[in-house]
C-alpha cells in the first residue's frame, strides 16, 4: 500500500500534516482548492492511497486514475461535487468532516441575518465615504420568526443561536427529528407554512436532485415581502436569476449569500448592484477553529484507514 496522501485544501492544518507524518504517511499538496485543475489532481492521485479534497469537483475520470486510492476524505460536509457513487462502486470510502464545521457555518448564518437586517455593509461603506448620518431604517431580529430548512447539525446549531433572540423557530426537513424539536422548542411545519410565516429563512439542506433549485420563483413569491433569505449551504439550492428578480423588485426583504450557482461569482453578476443583499465568498466554515478540526478529522480518518479500522464519518448513502 502506498503511503502518499494527496491534499488540496491549502488550509489543511500543520498539526494534521504532523499527525499524518508521525503515522508514516507522506503528505503531498496540490495547488490550493480555488486554483487546482482536474488535470493536476489526475497526475498526482495516481500513486496516492488517500485524497483530501476541498470543494473542487472530483469526477469519476479523476477518481479512476487513483489505482491505489482507498479513501477520499472530504474537507467539509457537502459531497455534491464528488462522484461518490463511482467511488463507492469501486470500493473507495468517502468520508466527510461531520461535526467539525457546523459552529462556524451557524455563526455565519447568524452574521448574515444580522448584516442584512441591520444593513451593516451599507453603513460600513457609508462611514468610509465620509457620511455620518445615512437615513435608512433597519430591522431588529428580536422576537422574529426564523424558518430553518434542513435540520442536520448546522440547522440545529442555527436554531440554538436564534433561540437567544427569543425567535419563534419553524423548521422543514424531509426527515424531521421530533425529539430534538421538542427539546429545542422548534416546530416542524410544511414548506408552505414556513415560507408564509418566516421573517428569516435559512437554508441548511444538502444539494441533491430533490433540493436542486428548491428556491425558485414560486418559493420566493410565497415568502413575506419583508423576509430575508440566508444561504450558507449550496448555491444550486437557489435559482439565482429568480432571486435577483425578487430582490430587484423588492418582493422579498433581502438576502445574505455565501454560496452561488457558479463559484467564483461572476464579476458581471447583477447581484453586486443590489443594496438588499450581503455577499460573502463561500467562507462560512473558514475559521481557524473549524479548519483545524476539519484537518485533524481528515487525518484521523486516513490513519484509521491505514490501520484497517472502519471510518467514523463515511457518507451515509447506500448504492
Ligand atoms: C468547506 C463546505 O469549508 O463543508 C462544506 O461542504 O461547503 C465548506 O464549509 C469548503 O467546501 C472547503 O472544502
Amino acid at each position: 500500500m502506498s503511503n502518499k496522501v494527496l491534499v488540496t485544501p491549502d488550509m489543511f492544518h500543520p498539526d494534521a500534516v504532523t499527525l499524518l507524518k508521525e503515522s508514516g504517511f507522506e503528505v503531498v499538496f496540490t495547488k490550493p482548492t480555488r486554483q487546482v485543475t482536474e488535470d493536476e489532481v489526475r497526475q498526482n492521485i495516481m500513486d496516492a492511497v488517500a485524497y483530501v479534497v476541498g470543494s473542487n469537483p472530483l469526477t469519476a475520470t479523476t477518481i479512476s486514475e487513483g489505482k491505489g486510492l482507498k479513501l477520499i476524505a472530504r474537507f467539509g460536509v457537502g459531497y455534491d461535487a464528488i462522484d461518490w457513487r463511482y467511488a463507492m462502486q469501486n470500493g473507495i470510502t468517502v468520508t466527510v468532516t461531520a461535526g467539525a464545521n457546523e459552529q462556524s457555518v451557524a455563526d455565519m448564518a447568524l452574521a448574515l441575518m444580522l448584516s442584512i437586517s441591520r444593513q451593516i455593509p451599507y453603513f460600513d461603506r457609508s462611514i468610509r465615504d465620509g457620511q455620518w448620518t445615512p437615513q435608512i431604517m433597519t430591522h431588529e431580529m428580536w422576537s422574529k420568526t426564523v424558518g430553518i430548512m434542513g435540520t442536520g447539525r448546522i440547522g440545529k446549531a442555527v436554531a440554538k443561536r436564534v433561540a437567544g433572540f427569543d425567535a419563534t423557530i419553524l423548521a422543514y426537513d424531509a426527515y424531521p427529528d421530533y425529539s430534538w424539536a421538542e427539546r429545542a422548542n422548534v416546530t416542524y411545519v410544511s414548506k408552505e407554512q414556513l415560507l408564509a410565516e418566516s421573517d428569516y429563512i435559512s437554508l441548511h439542506l444538502p444539494l441533491n436532485k430533490e433540493t436542486d433549485r428548491i428556491v425558485d420563483a414560486s418559493f420566493l413569491e410565497q415568502m413575506k415581502p419583508t423576509a430575508f433569505l440566508i444561504n450558507t449551504a449550496r448555491g444550486q439550492l437557489v435559482d439565482e436569476s429568480a432571486l435577483y428578480e425578487a430582490l430587484a423588485r423588492k418582493s422579498i426583504g433581502g438576502a445574505g449569500l455565501d454560496v452561488y450557482n457558479k463559484e467564483p461569482l461572476s464579476k458581471d453578476s447583477p447581484l453586486y448592484l443590489l443594496d438588499n443583499c450581503v455577499l460573502t465568498h463561500h467562507v462560512s466554515s473558514h475559521t481557524k477553529e473549524a479548519m483545524r478540526r476539519m484537518s485533524l478529522q481528515c487525518a484521523e480518518e486516513i490513519i484509521r484507514m491505514g490501520k484497517g479500522e472502519p471510518p467514523q464519518h463515511s457518507i451515509p448513502e447506500k448504492l
